[in-house]
């Protein structure tokens, strides 16, 4: 088999590359390891940035998202009762929208599907050939049968657990990684949000988020030891902790059910470089991870595709390499960003097992002067609702 590009990975980074290429014309197979069930089946980002949005809209997919997402424009910050708010709109002039990752990826899914381009999905033992020469192939199998694609480019979007990152030589790739100590359990659960705002929350009992879907549907977050198991965690004793970490006046009005999924989370935050080796190019959780404090993942993985995008329809329309050339340093500028403010912000609003009073105080300092200052909350608002894509 042969095309111009081949993706290796059918997550949201995969499956919007392979759509707004398409839209011009560029050729390209995805190369997914698990079903589309198990893939939809994941629940994960719920904020997206207006960037994002931008690149649904550019590749045609955006008409229910438009309809059905929620334009937040601004967020609530907690720190035991006291609660304080930071607009987007009049800072920034912009707003976020609430649209889940599920949606995201069933809509891509459905327009590749309608437009008859190529998935395998259940691929085994993908590698990548020859992506420092001028003519790369990718190996995989399906139900026991090898196949080969020769292309011009392999997009390595594949996620944190993937092989392309490992096909760049040790000698050239560089990682850098921080591993915090606590994770995330979250619910989802068939009941309206506490507020009609996301609240990230603060106390004495370590972090909490309160997040949605829908008008009917909520996501909510604690923050938990790593030791800890989702199965160990019943529902009440779920909603009791998460009652205890937010504000009085908002834990009397919260809405609780039974949990349809439970899950936790590690945070990571891991950067490698360079995202370009020969005809590989990375994108998303294959080459970055943040730790979701920030809803950066998503984004910044959407911001990656972008630059990649405008790098190949500059090759393929105008015989130009500068897009492709300056991929790496350009995502990985905007990258090292996203992940100074997810770091950030983990390191704001969590509990660490080893924190003394003193790192308490500089944390109640720092929230207070965030709550206080004009200057602070622009500068988190910039950030949130996304860095513009230079
Ligand atoms: P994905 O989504 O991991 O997709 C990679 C795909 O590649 C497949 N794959 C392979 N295919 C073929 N061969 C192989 N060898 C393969 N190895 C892997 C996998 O099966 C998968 O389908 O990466 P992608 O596309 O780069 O997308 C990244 C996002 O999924 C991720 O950054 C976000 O979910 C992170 N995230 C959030 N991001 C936001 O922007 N806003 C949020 O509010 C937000 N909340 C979250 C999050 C992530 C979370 N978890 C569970 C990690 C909340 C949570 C709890
Ligand atoms: C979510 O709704 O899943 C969500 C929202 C905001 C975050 C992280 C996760 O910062």
């Amino acid at each position: 088999m042969q095309t111009q590009i081949v993706i290796i990975g059918g997550g949201p980074s995969g499956l919007l590359l392979a759509q707004l290429l398409q839209g011009r014309g560029i050729d390209s197979v995805v190369l997914e390891r698990k079903t589309k069930d198990y893939v939809l089946g994941r629940i994960r980002a719920g904020v997206l940035e207006r960037g994002l949005l931008d690149l649904m809209r550019e590749a045609g997919v955006a008409e229910r998202m438009d309809k059905e997402g929620i334009p937040h424009n601004g967020t609530l910050i907690s720190h035991g009762d006291e609660m304080f708010r930071i607009g987007f709109t009049e800072h920034t002039g912009h707003a976020v929208m609430v649209y889940g990752q599920t949606e995201v990826t069933r809509d891509l899914y459905e327009a590749r599907e309608k437009s008859g381009g190529k998935i395998e999905f259940n691929v085994e033992n993908v590698r990548i050939h020859d992506a420092d020469r001028d003519a790369p192939y990718v190996t995989y199998e399906v139900d026991g049968e090898s196949r080969r694609i020769d292309c011009d480019f392999v997009a390595g979007c594949d996620g944190f657990h993937g092989i392309s990152r490992h096909t760049i030589p040790t000698d050239v790739r560089r990682e850098y990684e921080k591993v915090y100590p606590f994770g995330w359990l979250g619910i989802l659960s068939e009941t309206p949000p506490v507020n009609h705002e996301l609240i990230y929350a603060t106390s004495e009992r370590g972090f909490a988020l309160c997040s949605m879907r829908n008008e009917n549907l909520s996501r909510y977050y604690i923050q938990c030891s790593l030791d800890e198991k989702a199965e160990d965690w019943s529902d009440d004793a779920f909603w009791a902790e998460l009652k205890r970490r937010i504000p009085a006046d908002q834990a009397a009005k919260l809405v609780t059910g039974p949990s349809i999924e439970k899950s936790i989370a590690p945070l990571r935050s891991f950067v490698t470089e360079p995202m370009r080796w020969g005809r590989l190019f990375l994108c998303g959780d294959a080459a970055h991870i943040v730790p979701p404090t920030g809803a950066k993942g998503l984004n910044t993985a959407a911001s990656d595709v972008n630059y990649l995008f405008r790098g190949l329809t500059d090759f393929y329309e105008n015989g130009s390499t500068a897009g492709i050339d300056g991929y790496s340093e350009k995502a990985l500028a905007r990258v090292w960003k996203v992940e100074r403010f997810s770091w950030w912000f983990s390191s704001l609003m969590h509990r660490y097992p080893d924190q003394t009073d003193f790192d308490q105080k500089m944390q109640w300092a720092e929230l207070e002067f965030l709550r206080s200052n004009d200057a602070a909350q622009k500068a988190m608002a910039e950030n949130y609702v996304g860095l513009p894509y230079d």
